[in-house]
């Protein structure tokens, strides 16, 4: 069933209720191609028994999902219509989709928040075949800042073993997956995936040992390769901290273990993520209170003084009388003697310009005229 988020009333969303215990957000990133849909298909059969996950589809130019979505952006934005009515291309068509789709925001968290009542323990959230659309945008931190500020949060991050095989290709995605840990501060999870083609055992020995990774490059003999040893040297730290998991989203093997690590991703959160995120959701609330009743500045005085008003439009204002006018002290004339003479000595200067200039002029064309003078009389003589 696919619900519309321009219907949600929003009386019951409150940031001032504190983050909830349901349902996990997991938000599915990975570089195109690499298998987000499909696993977000395969995690849903996985988790549905124990989790019944929530699930929304978040990419407008999907042809079709291979899974049930709740909440799909299709149904919110026509991406083609986008693209014809900004005469955008496909990526900017994307953009904007998530762009337009993002101003919902409000009412898209309160869908989830009724959906964890209702009994979904997950929500499976399913990004745009091209990851820097989510990770590289507003609207990309918007959705995610706003989730984990309500909702347990947690980053799976889908890499192809099949394409990452390359050591120059495997760097890029790791530097990608490091940026994205590191931007979103969430719980950060790597489903190797393609197993079904190639074991994923080589990615684990990469990270763990830094010489192996040395002789893969060795067989590489580029500018590129010299560039990705000095970068694996500098990930060593964020590949200590990281989970891996082996999975295959078309055969649904490994999926078990990543439950598992979802788990524990979970509980990573509560322990270390959800007090960042507790403070963060306080600020944003302390934010929204302001915006409805902004304060009065603090400086009162400085800010000039209050004019009692209640007269009608066609009163006369009280200092018309005498051609007296109300100003903002910066706007009230200064005669600032210093100034004056400033403005006399620029004057001076300006005029003194002036003149050089027009001698410089009256002296470039007399020359030109006696140039042009001495070529005339020279020919005529010859
Ligand atoms: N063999 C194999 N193919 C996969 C696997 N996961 C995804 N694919 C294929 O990879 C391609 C891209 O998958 P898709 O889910 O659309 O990637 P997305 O752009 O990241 O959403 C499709 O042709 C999938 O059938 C897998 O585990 N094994
Ligand atoms: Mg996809």
């Amino acid at each position: 069933m696919a619900a519309g988020v321009d219907s949600i009333k929003m009386e019951a969303l409150s940031l001032s209720e504190g983050i909830r215990e349901a349902p996990v957000c997991i938000i599915v990133l990975g570089m195109a191609g690499s298998g987000k849909t499909t696993f977000t298909r395969s995690l849903i059969q996985h988790a549905q028994e124990k989790f019944n996950p929530y699930v929304v589809n978040l990419d407008p130019a999907c042809r079709e999902v291979p899974y049930a979505a709740h909440v799909d952006i299709r149904d919110t934005v026509n991406y083609r219509e986008v693209m014809k009515q900004y005469q955008l291309g496909p990526n900017g068509g994307i953009v904007t989709a998530l762009n337009m789709f993002t101003t919902k925001m409000a009412q898209f968290a309160e869908l989830v928040r009724r959906a964890g009542e209702r009994g979904h323990k997950w929500c499976i959230i399913d990004t745009p075949g091209q990851i820097e659309v989510f990770t590289w945008s507003a609207s990309g931190n918007i959705i995610t800042e706003g989730l984990a500020t309500m909702f347990p949060t947690i980053v799976v991050y889908v890499m192809d073993v099949v394409r990452s095989a390359c050591p120059t290709t495997f760097m890029s995605n790791m530097l990608y997956a490091c940026s994205i840990l590191y931007k979103t501060r969430l719980p950060f999870l790597v489903a190797l995936n393609k197993i079904d083609l190639k074991d994923c055992s080589y990615v684990q020995d990469w990270m763990t040992d830094f010489e192996v990774f040395q002789d893969a490059l060795e067989q590489e003999q580029s500018f590129v390769s010299n560039l990705t040893r000095t970068m694996s040297l500098t990930l060593d730290t964020f590949y200590e901290n990281l989970t891996t998991c082996g999975v295959s989203a078309k055969t649904g093997v490994g999926f078990a273990q990543l439950i598992k690590h979802i788990l524990d991703c979970v509980v990573e959160y509560d322990k270390d993520y959800k007090p960042v995120y507790e403070k963060m959701r306080k600020e944003r609330l302390a934010e929204q209170q302001a915006a409805l009743c902004p304060k009065p500045p603090d400086n009162v005085e400085e800010a000039g003084v209050a004019v009692p008003l209640g007269l009608k439009l066609n009163d006369p204002p009280p200092n018309s009388g005498n051609s007296i006018f109300l100003m903002a002290p910066g706007l009230v004339p200064q005669s600032n003697e210093e100034e004056e003479v400033e403005d006399m000595e620029e004057d001076a200067k300006g005029s003194a310009e002036d003149q050089n200039f027009q001698s410089f002029v009256q002296s470039h064309l007399t020359a030109q005229q006696s140039k042009r003078d001495k070529l005339l009389q020279e020919q005529s003589q010859s």
